[in-house]
């Protein structure tokens, strides 16, 4: 399929800074956008300069002071707008997804579904920020804990989710009455313009204050540690790879700002002898390699028990031969895999496959990069099947690829032990019709991942729940539960109408 992209107001050549409605003169390099299912050019973008960048800084503070004494369902009530808008481009916003990054259309769709949720999530979050009350331990006292906005929210934005993870926090910090300055990555810098394109006329018949939803299209050369550094950034979150979220973190850290991580995931699939193996296939086939192996939660290790390791060896092999001829054009309705992002994506899926097999890894199935009419550019691989062990370094560490291991247990404590024993801690599941096993996977002794499911795979989380994992994940949490929190300030409230002096502890202080 194609989509004429001034559907989405995408020009040849495009300004790369935005404050709501208004766009910057932009006079930085210029970044082509060439979409990896051909290698074609789609459009290009003015990447922005630290004078734009202060621009921007000095409009979001200015609108900062405005929005915040906006009531917050008011906030939500643009929100709700927001959502519709992006209901409305649905479709073509969908497809610019999918031609930018490369995902499957189906799974582009699924992207601004994910946004449009998140929309709706936060509207009836906007009249929930609610603080505790508590008894004072002095009479005529009372106690409580509020909430409020924190100020400038930098949201730092990965290839491979190239709108959603913008929705699940810039929705939240916008209820919550921050204003946020969004960098995209350079990967994808047009999918982030459309988006801006999508809500300006909602900023603009709301009067919402240009400064409160901010786009900036930068190299990390021009903002990247300074982002990080600035203190007038009250809080950083950056969704990317664990290496990229150490640096930020140390940076942000040293000024005690705060940070939200959502870094790599190594997440593994518990495959017991008491699975449903046809549903267990489904879902290791879908997490494993849709989106062509880079989602954050895709799955990358099967933890096999030995009484089931050959019949899913071979099963899982059969899937991927029968899908093997629907890698191709993402656009197209029958493909189920698309092209990795781009080239350093599949030099790093070669290499993974060469090294692992050097540590003693065998290659079962796929692991090449494809040729032909069919895939125009050198970015489409047939994805893998290696027998490995837990300990390798490839198996240790997050390739964004569609690789995934096979490894055999005996018993669930061993499988658990192996499911832990990496240093990422994103998303886990197990699959088993045995009460015991399942209940022990989501025990403290179970699964130390920030997500841990039972008959339902590692990736496709829904937006309702806190979404980020643990250790080389970085602990950050975005999306539903509560996640609002991490965009506002806690403040303890005791006020005395006693009319008399009373210090806490029963402390006497008489003079
Ligand atoms: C990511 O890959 O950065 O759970 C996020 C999922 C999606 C989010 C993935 N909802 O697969």
């Amino acid at each position: 399929m194609t989509l004429d992209l001034n559907l989405l107001g995408i020009e040849a050549v495009n300004p790369g800074a935005s404050t709501g409605s208004e766009w910057l003169d932009t006079q930085g390099d210029v970044t082509a956008s060439y979409t990896p299912v051909d290698g074609s050019l789609i459009a290009k973008v003015t990447n922005a300069t630290l004078d734009d960048y202060e621009h921007i800084v000095a409009k979001a503070q200015e609108a900062y002071k405005k929005w915040r004494i906006v009531p917050a369902p008011k906030r939500g009530e643009v929100v709700r707008q927001i959502g519709e808008a992006l209901r409305e481009k649905k479709a073509e916003l969908g497809y610019l997804v999918s031609l930018e990054m490369g995902k499957i259309y189906e799974e582009g769709l699924g992207e601004v579904q994910e946004m449009i949720d998140i929309c709706e999530f936060s509207v009836g979050q906007s009249r929930l920020l609610n603080g505790a009350t508590m008894h004072s331990e002095r009479p005529f006292h009372r106690m409580y804990d509020q909430y409020h906005p924190i100020g400038i929210v930098g949201i730092i934005t990965s290839f491979n989710f190239p709108v959603a993870v913008w929705g699940w926090n810039a929705m939240l910090a916008a209820i919550a009455g921050d204003v946020v300055i969004w960098k995209p990555s350079s990967k994808t810098p047009l999918c982030a313009l459309a988006v801006q394109k999508i809500i300006a006329e909602t900023l603009r018949v709301n009067n919402v204050p240009e400064g409160v939803f901010n786009m900036i299209v930068a190299k990390s050369s021009v903002l990247g540690d300074n982002f990080a550094a600035d203190k007038r950034i009250s809080l950083i979150s950056v969704t990317g790879s664990t290496a990229v979220g150490r640096r930020v973190s140390a940076i942000v850290g040293t000024r005690l700002g705060k940070t939200i991580l959502e870094l790599g995931g190594n997440n593994a699939v518990v495959i017991s002898k008491h699975a449903d193996l046809d549903m267990t296939l489904q879902s290791v086939v879908f997490g494993a390699v849709g989106t062509c192996g880079q989602r954050c939660t895709s799955t990358r290790r099967l933890i096999i028990h030995e009484s089931v390791y050959e019949t899913v060896k071979e099963r899982l092999v059969a899937a991927y031969k029968s899908i093997s001829d629907r890698i191709g054009d993402p656009l197209e309705k029958d493909t189920l895999v698309g092209p990795l992002v781009d080239g350093t994506a599949v030099k790093n899926f070669l290499h993974a496959i060469d090294e692992v097999q050097k540590e003693g890894g065998k290659l079962v199935y796929g692991g090449t990069s494809l040729k032909g009419e069919k895939y125009p550019n050198g970015n489409y691989v047939l994805p893998a099947v290696v027998e490995a062990e837990n300990h390798y370094k490839m198996v240790q560490e997050e390739t964004f690829a569609p690789i995934v291991y096979l490894i055999k247990y005996s018993t669930i404590e061993e499988a658990i032990a192996l499911n832990n024993n990496v240093p990422q801690g994103l998303s886990s599941c197990i699959f088993t019709e045995n009460l015991v096993e399942a209940e022990t996977f989501l025990s403290e002794t179970g699964s130390d991942c920030g997500i841990a499911n039972v008959n339902l795979g590692t990736s496709g989380a829904e937006i309702g729940g806190a979404f980020g994992g643990e250790k080389d994940t970085g602990g950050g949490r975005e999306s539903g539960s509560d996640a609002w929190k991490a965009y506002m300030r806690r403040q303890t409230n005791t006020i005395n109408f006693s009319g008399q002096t009373a210090l806490a502890q029963g402390i006497t202080f008489d003079f």
